[in-house]
C-alpha cells in the first residue's frame, strides 16, 4: 500500500486530473465525505487529506509515504527524512513583495508581514536588507492596510487579492508549483512501486501540458 498525502483546495483540484491518468481515482466523493483517509480505485494506493503545511510533517514522520506540497511550504518549513521526486506543474503561483501602491520608500526599518518569515528574512537577507518580520498565518494583504507594516511577503496567482486591498506586488522573490515528496524509508523500502508510481506521473504531467 502506498499512502499519498495531499490537502484540499487547489492542490487535491489539480493532483486529482493527474491521478485519474493512473487509474487512481477516490471512491468517496471528496466533497461530502468525511473521512481523512480516501481509498481509491487501486487498492495498492490511498489518499491522505491533511493541512497543506502538515504535508511534509506526515511525510517525514512516515504517517504518508508522499506527498503534494507546494514550493513555498518545502521552502518556508524544510522536511525532514524526505527529498522531492518530481515537479508537478500545479497549482503555480509567484512568491513576492507588494506594498500599497503609490507607497513612499521608508526610512525606517522595514516591516515585512508575512506567514514565510524565513523565506523573507533570507530574501532580504540576500539583498544585504536587515528587516522587522511580522509572523501572521494568514489574511497578510491587511498588516499594510492598518499601517501595521510597510510591505508583505505572499503568494501571488491573478494578483486580485492584492488590487481589492489597494496593493501591487513589488519584487518577485520565486515561481512556485507543487512537488511529490517521498518519505526516505518508505522510498528505499517500496523503491519499485514508488518509482513506477512516480515515472506515471511524469508522464502524466507531460502530457496535461501539452493538451
Ligand atoms: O489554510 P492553509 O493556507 O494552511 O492551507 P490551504 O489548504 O488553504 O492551502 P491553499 O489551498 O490555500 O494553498 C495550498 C498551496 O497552493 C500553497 O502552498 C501554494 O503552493 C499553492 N497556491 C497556488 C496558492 C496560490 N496559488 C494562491 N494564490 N496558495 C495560496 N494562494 C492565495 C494567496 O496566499 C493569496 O491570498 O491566494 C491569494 C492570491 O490569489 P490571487 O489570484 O488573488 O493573486
Ligand atoms: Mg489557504
Amino acid at each position: 500500500m502506498i499512502t499519498l498525502a495531499l490537502s484540499k483546495g487547489r492542490i487535491l483540484k489539480d493532483t486529482l486530473p493527474l491521478l485519474a491518468k493512473l487509474g487512481i481515482v477516490p471512491t468517496e466523493d471528496l466533497d461530502k465525505t468525511r473521512k481523512l483517509i480516501i481509498p481509491t480505485t487501486r487498492d495498492d494506493v490511498q489518499l491522505l487529506v491533511v493541512r497543506a503545511t502538515d504535508v511534509p510533517v506526515y511525510v517525514a514522520h512516515g504517517g504518508a509515504d508522499m506527498g503534494v506540497v507546494g514550493k513555498d511550504v518545502l521552502m518556508e518549513q524544510g522536511g525532514d527524512n524526505q527529498f522531492e521526486l518530481l515537479d508537478l506543474a500545479i497549482a503555480r503561483c509567484k512568491l513576492m513583495v507588494a506594498a500599497p501602491v503609490n507607497h513612499q520608500r521608508q526610512s525606517h526599518r522595514l516591516r515585512v508581514a508575512t506567514k514565510y518569515v524565513n523565506v523573507a528574512q533570507d530574501y532580504f537577507a540576500s539583498k544585504g536588507e536587515q528587516v522587522d518580520l511580522i509572523k501572521l498565518y494568514g489574511s497578510m494583504e491587511l498588516a499594510p492596510l492598518v499601517g501595521m507594516a510597510d510591505c508583505i511577503v505572499d503568494l501571488v496567482d491573478t494578483g486580485n487579492t492584492l488590487k481589492a486591498n489597494g496593493l501591487e506586488p513589488t519584487e518577485h522573490i520565486v515561481d512556485i508549483s507543487s512537488r511529490l515528496v517521498v518519505n526516505s524509508m518508505a522510498y528505499k523500502r517500496q523503491y519499485n512501486e514508488i518509482q513506477s508510481l512516480v515515472d506515471a506521473l511524469a508522464d502524466a504531467v507531460a502530457d496535461l501540458n501539452k493538451e
